[in-house]
C-alpha cells in the first residue's frame, strides 16, 4: 500500500484538489495541517519552500497540479485520449488563472487599490470565465471535458470554497450548468465521505 502525507495550512484553498483525488482513489493519507506560526521552521524543508507537498512513500513532490495530474493517472480520472488530457490540462489553468485573478483582490494589501478592483472582478473577471466553463460544461454533457468525470471537475469543486472565500460570495450561484456539476461531484460517495469527515475552514 503506498503511503501518502499531505502537508499543507489548514486550509482547503490548494490542498483541497489533491484531498479530493486522494480520497476518489480510496487512498488512506496523513492530513498534515500545520499552524501558521509554524511554516517559518516548514519552509525550508520543502523541496522549492511552498506547499502544497504530497509525500509518496517518503518522497517529497511539490505543484498541486502536477500531483492532481499523477493521482489522476492512478486512479482512472484522464481523458480518453491526448485531445481530451489537453483540455483537461487546458480546463485546470483556466481555474487556477481565475483563483489567481481572484486572488489579486483578495491578497490586495493597500485599501483603497483592494476596494477599486472589486467592482472589475465581480462584474467583469467573474462572469468572463464562468460564462464560458458554464457553456463548456453543458456541451459536454455535465462535466468539463469528455462528457464523463475527469480530475478537471474535481480540481475546479475542490477549490470553488476557496474562491468563494476569496470573493465573498458563492461565485457559481447564475450557473445552472457549474451548480449541478458541483452536486454531481460532491455526489460521488467517497467524494462525499470526505467532505462529510474533513475539518472545517474558511478558505
Ligand atoms: N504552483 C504551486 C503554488 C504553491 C503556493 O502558492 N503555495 C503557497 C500557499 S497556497 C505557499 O506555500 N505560500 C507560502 C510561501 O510561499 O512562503 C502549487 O500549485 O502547488
Amino acid at each position: 500500500m503506498v503511503n501518502y502525507k499531505l502537508t499543507y495550512f489548514p486550509v482547503k484553498a490548494l490542498g483541497e484538489p489533491i484531498r479530493f483525488l486522494l480520497s476518489y482513489g480510496g487512498a488512506e493519507f496523513e492530513d498534515d495541517r500545520f499552524e501558521r506560526e509554524n511554516w517559518p521552521k516548514i519552509k525550508p524543508t520543502m523541496p522549492f519552500g511552498q506547499v502544497p507537498v504530497l509525500e509518496i512513500d517518503g518522497k517529497k513532490m511539490h505543484q498541486s497540479t502536477a500531483i492532481c495530474r499523477y493521482l489522476a493517472k492512478q486512479y482512472g480520472l484522464l481523458g480518453k485520449d491526448d485531445w481530451e488530457n489537453l483540455e483537461i490540462d487546458a480546463a485546470v489553468d483556466t481555474i487556477h488563472d481565475l483563483r489567481t485573478k481572484i486572488a489579486s483582490y483578495a491578497y490586495e494589501s493597500h485599501a483603497e487599490a483592494k476596494e477599486a478592483k472589486y467592482e472589475p472582478l465581480v462584474k467583469e473577471t467573474i462572469p468572463y470565465y464562468l460564462e464560458r466553463l458554464d457553456a463548456q460544461v453543458k456541451r459536454n454533457g455535465g462535466y468539463l471535458v469528455g462528457g464523463k468525470l475527469t480530475w478537471a471537475d474535481l480540481v475546479f469543486v475542490a477549490l470553488l470554497d476557496y474562491l468563494n472565500f476569496m470573493a465573498k460570495f458563492d461565485i457559481i450561484e447564475k450557473y445552472g450548468n457549474l451548480k449541478a456539476l458541483k452536486e454531481k461531484v460532491l455526489a460521488v460517495p467517497k467524494i462525499k465521505a470526505w467532505v462529510d469527515k474533513r475539518p472545517q475552514s474558511d478558505a
